[in-house]
């Protein structure tokens, strides 16, 4: 992956994994926020509760062992400590689950779409359909490792189609697969659904900037799992209008948005 980053253009709207990284991609979406949100809280939760159980640990081990208090106390029993020991962990688990229902709400409740896109799961490549637009829909598979070099692209990030949608808007994304289990994932959105067969799922999304956001499928789906990247590329809604338009026209060789070269943009 070391020379990944290095070779495509235009990093700073592109959302890639990195070399050391250790935290989350940059979040573009509300809800991607308050996931980063969520989890800095529940790490700080966890920290102190471990820090505080090994304090504990520490104290008895020192003051309790055999040669530091020869004489055990016969004590088996103290309400008070059994009544702190059993709420403090409810309290925790309380202050824990309403943020947890908060956020899962507000991933679950999708707000009134401008644009629906729906994303079919295939062994191994993605559909994509745009319900709003009659007739308006392509593959996305990824590109060889060839084409994605020639191309300057992130080789196993890059797809041939990019799912284009306007910018602070929202987009409803209904998800469902034609043969097995998939998952359609993009982390700077966090967007993470599953791809059933025979069911529709849908998750929403309102990116806040242009830019090239890259995916992948998130579910062992079998020997091409890795190959199933989903590019979004997020756009002005001048230039979404202007892709519609040039997507609608049937086009076989086409061009995204930014401009890119998308030879096999087949427009059913
Ligand atoms: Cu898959």
């Amino acid at each position: 992956m070391g020379s990944l980053s290095g070779a495509v253009a235009d990093e700073a709207t592109r959302t890639l994994p990195h070399n050391w990284q250790m935290y989350y991609q940059p979040a573009v979406t509300e809800v991607m926020r308050d996931v980063e949100k969520f989890h800095t809280e529940l790490l700080v939760i966890i920290a102190a509760i471990t820090l505080l159980v090994s304090a504990l640990i520490i104290y008895v081990a020192v003051r309790f062992n055999r040669k530091a208090n020869p004489v055990p106390s016969k004590t088996t029993h103290n309400t008070t400590i059994e009544v702190i020991w059993t709420l403090i962990p409810v309290l925790i688990l309380v202050f824990i689950a309403i943020p947890s229902f908060k956020l899962l709400y507000l991933q679950d409740r999708i707000p009134t779409a401008d644009v629906t896109v729906k994303a079919i799961g295939n062994q191994w490549y993605w559909s994509y359909e745009y319900p709003d637009h009659e007739g308006l829909g392509f593959d996305a598979n990824m590109l060889s490792k060839a084409e994605a070099m020639a191309q300057n692209k992130p080789y196993l990030f890059a797809a041939d189609a990019h799912v284009v949608v306007p910018v602070n808007k929202i987009v409803r994304v209904l998800v469902t697969a034609s043969d097995v289990v998939h998952a359609w994932a993009v982390p700077a959105f966090g967007v993470k659904i599953d791809a059933v067969p025979g069911r529709l799922n849908e998750t929403w999304f309102r990116a806040e900037k242009e830019g090239i956001y890259y995916g992948q499928c998130s579910e062992l789906c079998g020997n091409n799992h890795a190959f199933m990247p989903i590019v979004v590329e997020v756009v002005s809604e001048a230039k979404y209008a202007a892709w519609l338009e040039h997507a609608k026209g049937g086009v076989a060789s086409n061009q995204t948005a930014a401009g890119d070269e998308v030879a096999a943009l087949a427009v059913r």
